[in-house]
């Protein structure tokens, strides 16, 4: 796209959002400070290194397009690729399936931060910062039951497991100088009607208490809920309440995935009551369809809402930003760059937002001016300061990043 016709474009934009009381050069310089965390799954449907078992769980990945990535090397290309196609600097979010094992079976109660160290070595040099989380899914020990499980063997192994990847997850805080934000996510539930509730949620609370008694300081950890898991339907441990519960009694953060909740209910309203109870929040931004919580990220209403509500809270700086999805069904270079950049313009229609206009008219109770004025921010042509945050981070202008992904697709994953 032609440089000058963006820059005419910016600046015709910039008077129009001047005229409503926003600054788009400021605007800018806040969104290229926003990190969001590329999630590694992505690139070979949530597979990872380990042994390659099924993906179980409650999760699934649908379709298999070819050429997934195969090994630590191909994922790690593939992130390169993935973020030189999305504007400003990401961190990438690592499950524990993804360590560098060196072709030996190191079982989930065995992991130290050792099997991250090429990891730590790899994101220092892009200079990115690195995020994790536990994996509880796709083991023999998984079952249905993890951290909450009756039996005290296993209940043990999948705490040693996470205290394990809290260990981990600390060095590499430490190491990258910002904290490592670890997400503790367990499918652990049924499928079927379950007469003692109350029994697995307390042996998760008990199992969560002795993961959380080791302190650290280089790292967080959030506690995220679902709503059911595949072939869990009837009952999820962690439930929602659950885990505001015990975040708010233990001060841990709150992850808000998307894809979690009853179909009616909206991700956004949950974001100012829990941000007065915990801590800080983690987003998986994510899109639900029918049973599956997992599709490629869009810029929908429900995604920029949820960023209208943390700007709105002046809470930006209160929450850690990651992607979840896996989709194997379509290129899955391009699923990242689709997913990144609608998050980042769903934040960037939400830093646009006329926010000190709105309040006003909504303490002068003026319902039809808000209304109005909210209906009409809609249209204002954020687009063109979304081309300038392109073309200013030097990647790709709109859809020009799809010849890209096609070129790599040809050159690169189709030979996998
Ligand atoms: C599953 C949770 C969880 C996983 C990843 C792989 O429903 O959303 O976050 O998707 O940990
Ligand atoms: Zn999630």
């Amino acid at each position: 796209m032609k440089e000058n016709l963006i820059q005419k474009a910016y600046e015709i934009a910039k008077e129009r959002y001047a005229a409503i009381g926003v600054n788009t050069d400021e605007v800018l310089k806040t969104l290229q400070n926003v990190q969001i965390s590329l999630h590694c799954w992505q690139t070979d449907d949530v597979v990872g290194f380990e042994s390659g078992s099924a993906l179980s769980g409650g999760i699934q990945t649908t379709g298999n397009y070819p050429g997934k990535a195969r090994n630590i090397d191909e994922v790690r290309a593939d992130l390169v690729k993935a973020m030189s196609l999305i504007p400003s600097k990401h961190r990438v979010n690592l499950h524990e399936i993804y360590g560098d094992f060196g072709g030996k079976f190191v079982d989930r109660d065995q992991c130290e931060p050792a099997h991250f160290e090429s990891w730590m070595q790899w994101a220092a040099e892009l200079g990115v910062k690195l995020d994790f989380n536990s994996s509880s899914f796709s083991h023999p020990k998984s079952g249905n039951l993890t951290l909450s499980n009756p039996d005290k063997g296993i209940r043990d192994f999948w705490i040693e497991h996470t205290k394990r990847c809290r260990a981990i997850a600390e060095e590499m805080g430490k190491r990258q100088g910002d904290p490592c934000i670890m997400n503790l996510w367990v499918h652990d539930g049924s499928k079927d009607i379950t007469v003692n509730r109350m029994l697995y949620r307390q042996l998760f609370e008990q199992s969560l208490d002795e993961i959380f008694s080791v302190k650290y300081k280089n790292m967080k950890t959030g506690l995220e809920s679902k709503v059911f898991g595949i072939g869990l339907e009837y009952y999820t441990v962690g439930s929602n309440e659950f885990c505001v519960g015990y975040a708010t009694k233990n001060q841990t953060l709150l992850t808000i995935d998307t894809g979690h909740y009853h179909p009616t209910e909206v991700a956004a309203d949950k974001v100012s009551s829990m941000l007065l109870f915990v801590p800080e929040l983690i987003l998986h931004v994510s899109r639900p369809i029918r049973w599956d919580s997992d599709h490629v990220t869009i810029m929908d209403d429900s995604t920029v809402e949820l960023f209208q509500e943390l700007v709105r809270c002046d809470a930006m700086n209160r929450v850690h930003i990651a992607l979840d999805y896996f989709d194997a069904s379509i290129n899955r270079i391009g699923a990242y760059v689709i997913g990144t950049r609608a998050a980042q313009k769903s934040i960037l229609r939400a830093l646009l937002e006329p926010l000190a206009t709105l309040r006003k008219y909504e303490a002068e109770d003026k319902g039809f001016q808000r209304l109005a004025l909210l209906e009409e921010a809609k249209a204002m042509p954020w687009n063109a300061v979304w081309d300038m945050f392109c073309l200013k981070n030097n990647v790709p202008v709109g859809e020009e990043f799809i010849p890209e992904v096609e070129k790599y697709e040809r050159e690169v994953t189709s030979k996998r």
